[in-house]
């Protein structure tokens, strides 16, 4: 059964309530007992109702985490749905569009792409099978419509057939890229391939990196390292540095994103997989406590399977999710 079909039969059936002023839940109770003059009997019925109420926003807690989001996100954003203003027992539609609002407030980040320099450098970070090599191709694409020229650097040196992967795509594309060889210094690769995107006048250069987190210290300073080939070797600033987030990984996705951002500045996100049924919770969790926009969305496994973000999308995805 979907997010929104739960909170359907948790908050079905009821007759609407009326919207009054912000109002604490836990005070439903209190405000019970001070109209206690001439309606004594009502009260029971009254502080049952607050009760229930509290029983079923304890049930919307566990639909949260259950689709991915985080405690603290999920008590955050609770806490603001029952402040909205509804005194008593909100109807699912009410509940609904509340956690609609609250979801989307939270995803509202500048999610612009830049892709403006000369070169743009456009930086791709991302645990293994993530999709960090076919985001990389599908946003090549998606430049090459726009008739942008685009280099590709294959600075994934550590898996075997990692290289051969982007450049069959590439092909595809029909973009070039910038190959090394398996075990290379990613630093390297990338001082090549801005060589050569510079001599070219390339628009936009795109780096495929190797996003091995189990070993967090390595990567951390191949990551820099990269970033101060770039920056400090060619005084080229960086016009994005994308972390590439799988939406079917839990919260997970979470911790790879602190991880990441300790690392380097991440300046976005590239969420993938959105088509695979994914509950995608923690896209949530990383906007709010990370304030890391998503810029980008991939939906497939075509090359035209990637789009520009759409809060609605996150939000269906979530609400959806089954
Ligand atoms: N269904 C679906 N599959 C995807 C999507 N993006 C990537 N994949 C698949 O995920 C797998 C790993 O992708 P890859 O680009 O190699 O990940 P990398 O290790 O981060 O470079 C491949 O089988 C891709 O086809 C997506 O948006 N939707
Ligand atoms: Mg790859």
């Amino acid at each position: 059964m979907s997010f929104l079909s739960r909170v359907k039969q948790l908050f079905g059936g009821d007759t609407p309530v009326e919207e009054e002023s912000p109002v604490e839940a836990h005070e439903i109770g209190a405000k019970a007992q001070e109209s206690v003059s001439g309606a004594a009997q009502t009260i029971p019925q009254q502080v049952g109702g607050a009760r229930r109420e509290a029983a079923d926003f304890d049930a919307l807690e566990e639909l949260f985490i259950d689709a991915g989001i985080d405690v603290d996100t999920t008590i955050g954003i609770l806490q603001e749905v029952r402040r909205g203003g509804l005194l008593g027992r909100p109807t699912a539609e009410q509940v609904i569009e509340r956690i609609r609002g609250k979801l989307s407030a939270v995803l509202d980040l500048d999610s612009t792409l830049h892709t403006t320099g000369s070169p743009a450098v456009v930086l791709v970070t991302g645990v293994n099978g993530a999709g960090k090599t076919s985001s990389i191709a599908k946003l090549a694409n998606m430049l090459k419509q726009q008739n942008r020229t685009v280099l590709l650097i294959a600075a994934d040196t550590f898996r075997a057939g990692a290289v051969d992967q982007l450049a069959i795509l590439a092909d595809r594309v029909g973009v070039p890229m910038m190959r090394s060889v398996e075990g290379q210094d990613p630093s390297s690769v990338v001082f090549n391939g801005l060589q050569k995107a510079v001599a070219d006048k390339v628009d936009v250069v795109v780096i495929d990196t190797a996003g091995r987190l189990e070993n967090k210290k390595n990567l951390t300073s191949e990551l820099q390292k990269v970033v101060r080939v770039i920056e400090t070797k060619f005084g080229l600033p960086l016009s994005e540095t994308l972390l590439v987030i799988d939406a079917t990984t839990g919260e997970n996705a979470l911790m790879q994103a602190r991880a990441f951002s300790e690392a380097i500045p991440i300046s976005g996100i590239i969420l993938t997989k959105i088509d695979s049924g994914a509950k995608g919770g923690s896209i949530v969790s990383i906007a709010r406590e990370l304030r890391i926009p998503i810029k980008l969305v991939c939906n497939g496994e075509t090359l035209m399977s990637i789009k520009p973000f759409d809060k609605d999308d996150i939000v269906n995805m979530i609400l959806l999710s089954e």
